[in-house]
C-alpha cells in the first residue's frame, strides 16, 4: 500500500536529490515555527510589539529614534528563544551538509537554531539576535544567556544595538554576494518557510533558477515564488523534510 508520505516527493525531485552534487537551502521564519518561534507573516501571524507592527519596530528609523524600545523588543524575543530547541527540519538540514559534496545553507533567520542543530558555516543574511554591534565602530559582542546584556561598546564607548538587519539597512558585507554565487552554482535549491517577499533574499531562488538550478519550495501556504519554482511541497517543514531521508 502506498502511503501519503511517499506521494509527496516526485520521482524527479527524489532522483535529483539522490544525484545532486551542489545544493543550496534558503530558510525563513517558517522553519522555526514548529520550534515555537512566531513568524512575521502568514498563518494569521503578524508580529506586533506594543501596538507597533514589526516592520516599524524592526526598522533603521526606530534605531535612530528609540534604541531602548528596539532593545526591549529584541530582549523579549531572546528571552523567548533561549528555551526553544531546533526541530526536525533544522536537524534534517544539518545532516544534508555531510550528504552533498557542496552544500550551502543561507538563512534569513536571526534565531541561531540552525547552528544549535549542528549546521556549520551558515550564511546569515539578516544577522543574529545573540550578538550586539556598536553603532560607531561596528565591533561585535556576543550576548550570553547567563550575563547581563552589554549596552556600551568596550572598544569605543558608544552605544550597542542588536546585530540584525532591519528594514532599510544593508546586509552584512559579503553575505548576499556569497549566497548569490552559490545560488548561481547549485543544481538543487530548496526554499523553506519563507514568504519570499523580502529582498534581496527573495532573489536567490530566481538566481538559482535562471542559472539552471531546480527550485523546490516547502511551505504550507502559497507565496509569490510558488508559481515560479519547479516543484512545491505543501506542508510543514518538520513534516516534509524528514521524508527525504526515507527511501
Ligand atoms: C512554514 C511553517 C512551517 C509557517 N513550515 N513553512 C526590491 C524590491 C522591493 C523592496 C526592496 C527591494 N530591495 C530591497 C527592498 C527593501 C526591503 C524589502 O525587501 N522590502 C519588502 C518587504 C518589499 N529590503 C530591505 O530593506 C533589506 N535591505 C536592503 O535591501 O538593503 C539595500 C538597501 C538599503 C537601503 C535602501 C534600499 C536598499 C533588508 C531586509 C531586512 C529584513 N529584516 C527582517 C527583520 C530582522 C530583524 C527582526 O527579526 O526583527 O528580517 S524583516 C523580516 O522578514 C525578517 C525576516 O528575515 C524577513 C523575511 O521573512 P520570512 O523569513 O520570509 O518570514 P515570514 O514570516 O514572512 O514568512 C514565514 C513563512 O513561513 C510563511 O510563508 C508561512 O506560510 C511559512 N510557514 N509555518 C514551513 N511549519
Ligand atoms: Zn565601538
Amino acid at each position: 500500500m502506498q502511503t501519503i508520505q511517499t506521494q509527496v516527493i516526485s520521482d524527479e525531485l527524489r532522483d535529483r536529490f539522490d544525484r545532486a552534487q551542489s545544493v543550496l537551502v534558503l530558510t525563513g521564519a517558517g522553519i522555526s515555527a514548529e520550534s515555537g518561534v512566531p513568524t512575521f507573516r502568514g498563518g494569521g501571524n503578524t508580529a506586533v510589539w506594543r501596538g507597533m507592527p514589526f516592520d516599524v519596530i524592526s526598522s533603521a528609523t526606530m534605531v535612530q529614534r528609540d534604541l531602548a524600545a528596539v532593545w526591549e523588543w529584541f530582549d523579549y524575543r531572546r528571552n523567548l528563544l533561549q528555551n526553544l530547541r531546533p526541530n526536525r527540519a533544522h536537524d534534517e538540514i544539518a545532516h544534508w551538509q555531510d550528504r552533498f559534496p557542496q552544500f550551502t545553507l543561507v538563512t534569513q533567520n536571526i534565531d541561531g537554531l540552525h547552528q544549535k542543530a549542528g549546521s556549520r558555516e551558515v550564511v546569515e543574511l539578516h544577522g543574529n539576535i545573540w550578538r550586539a554591534r556598536c553603532v560607531n565602530c561596528n565591533a561585535r559582542v556576543e550576548i550570553l544567556t547567563d550575563k547581563p546584556r552589554p549596552d556600551i561598546c568596550a572598544a569605543c564607548g558608544d552605544r550597542l544595538r542588536p546585530d540584525v538587519v532591519l528594514f532599510g539597512e544593508m546586509l552584512p558585507p559579503g553575505a548576499f554576494e556569497t549566497a548569490a554565487e552559490k545560488a548561481a552554482d547549485c543544481e538543487l535549491c530548496f526554499v523553506i518557510g519563507t514568504s519570499a517577499i523580502v529582498y534581496p533574499a527573495a532573489s536567490l531562488p530566481e538566481i538559482a533558477r535562471s542559472a539552471g538550478g531546480y527550485v523546490c519550495e516547502i511551505n504550507p501556504e502559497a507565496t509569490p515564488l510558488s508559481n515560479r519554482c519547479d516543484e512545491g511541497l505543501t506542508g510543514k517543514a518538520g513534516e516534509v523534510l524528514p521524508l527525504f531521508s526515507k527511501s
